[in-house]
């Protein structure tokens, strides 16, 4: 394991301006008043809660960046530049204290810091990005101009310098295609399916997981972002609405036909079993998107178990 001494920093990120529905903000307080903190500590971790974002604050920002932040087709890039950066350097420090850097979102935009400070840690990193979604769409190829669509492409550096929003030229854009690879997909749009074959991503979907199951996909996946055994560290970046609508309803852009809940706790249990893992977001949980209490539940629920699961509640 890379953190002996089992210390974790919970970052809270409770940003929206990366798409169009209030309510994601709101995350991390809820997943902390459902007791994952205690439930860390209980797990021997000692934790620490670092909000590095003014969450009132950050909602009044992103009515004003409304209809004036604009890049192209793209909705409050300057925003979302300025706020992953925060992020950036909140999981730096955590990473600098020898810390797990656990990072609450909000809308999955803030993945722009989480990985990036995590790659400056360990170069070598794999990302596991787990979604329904593929998140790679440039600022040329989105329609719907919500940044939380695409942060791996500037992950990747696919904008290139010239065409990078100036809030957002921090982001080093150095993960390779090599170093990446995608588990729950059932939603790409056509431009992202490109992109994932040219440059020859490897994209295990829904489809995959019914015809290996999840142990067979996770292991492949391992074995892409690190060949040779499937060792190394690895970075899980995890959209809740990977997650069947069933399990977690309440999320901006849910999709049927996803992970069942132990698929997708599994999944996890399995990146704690290795040892391997340096980093986890867990993002797009939207309490405002719930018609009935049990669906807020459920979802904050799981999105607190994958937590632990990843952490290592379910290692004997
Ligand atoms: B999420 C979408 F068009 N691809 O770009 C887009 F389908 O972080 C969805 O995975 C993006 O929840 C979903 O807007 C972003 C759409
Ligand atoms: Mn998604
Ligand atoms: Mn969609
Ligand atoms: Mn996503």
């Amino acid at each position: 394991t890379y953190f002996k001494e089992q210390k974790l920093s919970i970052i809270c990120a409770p940003f929206c301006g990366g798409q169009g529905k209030p309510g994601v903000e709101k995350g991390p307080r809820y997943m902390l008043k459902n007791g994952l903190e205690t439930d860390l500590k209980e797990l021997g971790w000692t934790t620490k809660i670092d909000e590095p974002l003014d969450e009132k604050e950050l909602l009044e920002k992103t009515k004003i960046h409304d209809g004036i932040d604009f890049y192209k087709n793209a909705k409050r890039p300057s925003l979302v530049g300025e706020t992953s950066q925060k992020i950036y350097q909140s999981v730096k420090d955590a990473l600098a204290e020898d810390r797990f850097p656990l990072t609450l979102g909000g809308d999955h935009s803030i993945a722009i810091g989480t990985v990036s400070a995590v790659i400056d840690k360990f170069p070598d990193v794999g990302l596991l990005w787990i979604d329904a979604h593929a998140d790679i769409n440039t600022l040329e190829s989105t329609d719907s101009g919500n940044l939380h669509g695409c942060p791996v492409s500037f992950l990747m550096g696919l904008n290139g310098p010239e065409n990078t929003p100036d809030a957002l030229k921090w982001c080093p854009g150095s993960l390779k295609p090599s170093k990446i690879a995608y588990i729950g997909l059932r939603d790409v749009d056509a431009a992202e399916k490109k992109i994932i074959k040219d440059m020859g991503i490897s994209a295990f979907s829904m489809y995959h997981v019914d015809k290996y199951g999840i142990n067979k996909v996770i292991e492949m996946a391992l074995e892409a972002i690190h060949p040779g055994g499937g060792n190394g560290p690895v970075m899980c970046s995890y959209d809740v609405d990977a997650v069947d609508p069933l399990f977690v309803p309440a999320t901006g852009t849910p999709v049927r036909g996803g992970l069942t809940l132990r698929e997708s706790l599994f999944l996890v249990e399995r990146l704690a079993e290795t040892g391997n893992l340096v980093g986890l977001d867990i993002v797009e949980c939207n309490p405002n998107l719930a018609v009935d209490d049990i669906h807020v539940a459920n979802t904050i629920s799981a999105g607190c178990a994958i937590a632990r699961c990843a952490l290592g509640e379910t290692l004997l």
